[in-house]
């Protein structure tokens, strides 16, 4: 018998194919080496730090890795001046209190139970220290009570011995002591707060917009578990003072005065200042269920692509005119790639996030601020703080997209940090980018924040199985249904008159001065929005393209990934 005429074709394109799968099963396998491979790298970059801290720095905050030795910097933390400073205070255990979420997600459940044991027996929050109360909040109360949500989910099994909720008591502590903070005219806390004593004489009235508008997850939490309805009564009354300071652009400024409720620095963008503000309005949205937060951070979030943006950068403008005012890219801003991914922006996200990242590549690590309109580094913010944004982005734009380039985004990372700040006692800041002179710094947000995120980045079996959110400061909170559940009246958005305006006001594009044209989708559904996802689903992900709207540069139909997200997929 003679083969059928196109046998060799078929051969071929059989071996093809074989050839193919081959290649597509080898380069698969290839990435999943690769990427236990760089979880081990980042599993050896923690215990570096974490170990050196236990061994040289611990219980005080913070570890000075070049000295082998401390620093008592909970008072420090957002304290430029070094005001105030107690004469008698010998730490908090800073830093092992923000590494608890992350010994549980590199599965180290014996030093996670030994760490909680220490403190429960230990750490006492009557101290004589003046500290800030967003910082605080976000490492302090956000790490406790993280770790309390953890400790106390079954299914995780933490613990050999009984967890009897030493670390909401510890928390539960903490957060009566933020309360006299916010004993104001206006509801906006004090920025400074003395843990024993309370607010102090003739103490500034002047904070930030991030200091009085990212309270909501970490309080807001601490009153779902110890129904104590205070903590987020508090953090709710801010943030409605905020928002109604909002200028007719729906913009913010960055400094603000708690007594009079009157801005003082009214030029601001998404960095430091203002940044965990946008994050926390989205977040509260997922973790609390509330649609009122959805809308309050979808309007600032279309002021902000209007007013700030350029391109794929962002720069400062002030609130009143809309007028640009500063054209810096800061290394804070690099969390608003992850921000937009978390919204379904993954476009916009991707495209600011490779120009973070060239950045990067370009210096070796991210300079604290650099001049868009001189192309120049700033002259005295030159450093590098072991900050943890663009990996935080890398993070997620590989979990919406999966695509691989992101891993090579996350080794360049790795591999950086270990050429540049590794040192014998740890991880050590960077001084000044230029000439990778080293300072004696390793900031607690390094073990929380920059090691987690790379980690999870090659490694997200952590959250197979639950939703979690996380907090500005890394430390993750599980969405559960029993929190998604009505607020009293008074708290919620849509009564309040300035939000009643605003539902009012017409819908606009996120692109500068254009209109994205409405759309009927062949459901039916009416959208407008330059950035729809629908709501219908818990975890925020879509499940066909109708729930993906239209994309906020182009004003293009936007497809649901394979991964379940929305975004501007070329190919598809
Ligand atoms: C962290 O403390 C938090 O992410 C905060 O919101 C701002 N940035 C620092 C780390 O850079």
């Amino acid at each position: 018998m003679f083969p059928p005429r196109n046998y060799s074709a078929s051969c071929f394109l059989l071996s093809l194919l074989l050839l193919s799968t081959f290649t597509l099963s080898l380069s698969q396998s290839h990435s999943a080496a690769k990427k236990k491979r760089m979880r081990e790298k980042v599993r050896q970059m923690f215990y570096h730090a974490y170990d050196n801290y236990m061994t040289h720095a611990f219980p005080h905050d913070e570890l000075k890795p070049l000295t082998k030795s401390f620093t008592d910097s909970l008072s420090e933390l957002g304290n430029l001046k070094l005001e105030h400073l107690p004469r008698d205070y010998s730490g908090s255990a800073l830093t092992l209190i923000e590494s608890l979420s992350s010994l549980v997600i590199m599965g180290n459940n014996t030093e996670f139970e030994r760490a909680v044991l220490w403190l429960s027996e230990n750490l006492t929050f009557d101290v004589d220290a003046r500290i800030n109360l967003f910082e605080c909040n976000i490492r302090v109360l956000g790490g406790l009570v993280s770790a309390h949500l953890l400790a106390s989910d079954p299914s995780k099994k933490l613990f050999q011995g009984a967890y009897n909720n030493q670390l909401l008591v510890l928390a539960e502590d903490l957060g009566k002591r933020f309360l006299p903070a916010f004993n104001t005219p206006t509801g906006l806390p004090y920025a400074w707060i003395n843990l024993k004593y309370g607010v102090m004489e003739n103490e500034t009235t002047e904070t930030s917009t991030s200091g009085c508008g990212s309270l909501i997850l970490e309080m807001g939490a601490l009153s779902k578990l110890t129904g104590d309805p205070r903590y987020e009564s508090a953090a709710l009354r801010a943030l409605r003072k905020l928002w109604s300071m909002q200028s007719s652009l729906k913009l913010f400024g960055t400094t603000l005065d708690v007594a009079t409720g009157q801005w003082i620095e009214y030029s601001s963008g998404i960095g430091a200042g203002v940044d965990s503000f946008y994050e926390y309005l989205l977040k509260a949205h997922i973790l609390f269920g509330k649609e009122d937060f959805w809308r309050m951070f979808h309007s600032s979030y279309i002021a902000v692509q209007k007013y700030f943006r350029h391109g794929p950068w962002y720069h400062e403008a002030d609130m009143r005119t809309g007028r640009a005012t500063y054209w810096q890219l800061t290394s804070l801003q690099a969390f608003w790639p992850g921000l937009q991914v978390l919204m379904g922006d993954i476009f916009a996200a991707n495209s600011s996030h490779r120009e973070f990242f060239h950045v990067w590549k370009r210096f070796g690590v991210l300079p604290e601020r650099y001049l868009l309109d001189h192309q120049m580094l700033h002259p005295t913010e030159k450093y590098y703080p072991l900050r943890p944004e663009l990996a935080e982005s890398t993070f997620y734009l590989y979990q919406a997209t999966k695509d691989p380039w992101y891993i090579e985004v996350g080794e360049s990372i790795v591999n950086s940090l270990n050429l540049y700040t590794k040192v014998e006692g740890g991880f050590a800041s960077v001084k000044d980018v230029t000439t990778m002179q080293l300072e004696d710094h390793q900031h607690s947000f390094f073990l929380a924040e920059t090691c987690k995120y790379l980690y999870l980045l090659f490694d997200d079996s952590f959250m197979l199985g639950s939703n979690y959110i996380f907090t500005t400061e890394g430390h993750p909170l599980p969405v559960l249904n029993t929190w998604h559940e009505e607020l009293p009246e008074a708290y919620i958005p849509t009564n309040w008159t300035i939000m009643k305006r605003q539902a009012a006001a017409n819908r606009v594009s996120a692109m500068s001065l254009q209109e994205c044209p409405a759309m009927t989708l062949n459901s039916g559904q009416h959208i407008e929005s330059c950035c729809h996802i629908s709501d219908a689903r818990s975890d925020h992900r879509c499940l066909t393209d109708e729930d993906c709207g239209v994309d906020a540069t182009t004003c293009r139909r936007r497809s649901c990934s394979m991964a379940g997200y929305c975004g501007l997929w070329i190919f598809i």
